[in-house]
């Protein structure tokens, strides 16, 4: 058979993650890491981001969410939705908010603190490349790290968001660590999208210097998380029982959401809708201010319809659990 291939590159957030949801499903890939894997986009048609998948039958995707939904279509066993639908809606709700919110936080380490910067040109450039001549990296190292910093503003890493964006970091590592201390993933002992989606994030939150040291000081279980999940193809485990009340870590973790990423992407909309040129939030008492975001938009009308498109049975267990964290209020 032939593999899938997904072109990547290590230290790319997204392209860790998409990697650790083939391994754990046991799908046989080509892992294409060196050049550049934006090609394999363009080439494509596809919106130039990675990584980028190639199917068996040479159709290309990328996007991590759908790719991922996509793969759960076209394989059966070991899914990684949760089979209870309740637990699978608050999986999808937790993916996003490390695919978007997280995100911030990985963003931020790596391009704020100079250890951070310079580690991550020489990562970055020798993924690409390991062995070029030496004008030619120190241009290219310059070339990214420019890039890179250029974007911070838009991504809402600035100087004013520093608290507010630190201040989650160390809350999702202190709630995480105590959550893998009791139970191995989010929703049971296998892991769920959730998962993944917190792994691709934190993964690079784990290599990066400065975030590395406050993980491995404040929450080493988190660190040891995520390496059982870069490769979790020998893992056969359970789903939390739907009947029984959620673990309190989890529902930490969801009312940190909606004190931290709920009301942000709730602002975007409000902004894109008013064509307003900044998003002004406050969270936990901070202004928190970047400018609007096409995508997040996208992302809160998705599971603002997934909820929606609930059944009744369904609703009536989770809506208490949306409603105790506080997350109702921005996905009604
Ligand atoms: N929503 C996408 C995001 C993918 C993404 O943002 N990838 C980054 C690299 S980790 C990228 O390609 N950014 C565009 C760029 O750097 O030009 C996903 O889940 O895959």
């Amino acid at each position: 058979m032939t593999p899938y291939v997904l072109h990547g590159l290590n230290p790319s957030p997204y392209s860790v993650k998409m990697r650790a949801i083939l391994r754990y499903r046991r799908i046989p890939f080509v892992w294409q890491a060196t050049g550049n894997p934006r090609e394999a986009a363009l080439a494509a048609g596809l919106p130039p981001v990675i990584p980028v998948l190639v199917f068996p039958d040479g159709t290309a995707m990328n996007d991590s969410t759908p790719l991922a939904h996509a793969l759960e279509r076209a394989h059966a066993g070991r899914s990684i939705v949760p089979d209870d639908a309740a637990h699978g809606y608050l999986s999808d709700l937790l993916e996003d908010f490390g695919d978007e919110w997280v995100t911030k936080m990985m963003f931020h380490y790596r391009w704020y603190y100079e250890a951070d910067r310079a580690f991550a040109q020489d990562w970055v450039v020798t993924s690409r490349d390991p062995v070029m001549p030496e004008a030619e990296r120190r241009a290219a190292k310059q070339a990214f790290n420019d890039r890179q910093v250029g974007r911070m503003a838009m991504v809402g890493c600035t100087e004013q968001n520093r608290p507010v964006i630190e201040d989650s970091y160390r809350f999702v590592l202190d709630t995480l660590d105590r959550h893998v201390r009791s139970i191995p993933f989010l929703f049971g002992s296998r892991p769920s999208l959730a998962d993944f989606g917190l792994f691709g994030q934190l993964q690079i939150l784990s290599v990066d210097p400065t975030p590395m040291a406050e993980m491995r000081a404040r929450a080493p279980d988190v660190y040891c998380w995520l390496l059982r999940l870069d490769d979790a193809s020998g893992v056969d485990g359970e789903w939390l029982d739907p009947s029984r009340p959620l673990p309190p870590t989890l529902t930490a973790l969801l009312a940190h959401c909606a004190e931290t990423y709920l009301p942000f992407l709730a602002a975007n909309t409000r902004a894109l809708q008013d064509g307003a040129a900044e998003v002004a939030v406050s969270i936990g008492g901070r202004p928190y201010a970047q400018a609007p975001f096409r995508y997040q938009a996208k992302c809160h009308d998705a599971l603002r319809k997934k909820l929606a498109a609930l059944p009744g049975e369904v609703r009536r267990r989770l809506d208490p659990v949306l409603e105790e964290t506080g997350c109702i209020h921005y996905l009604g």
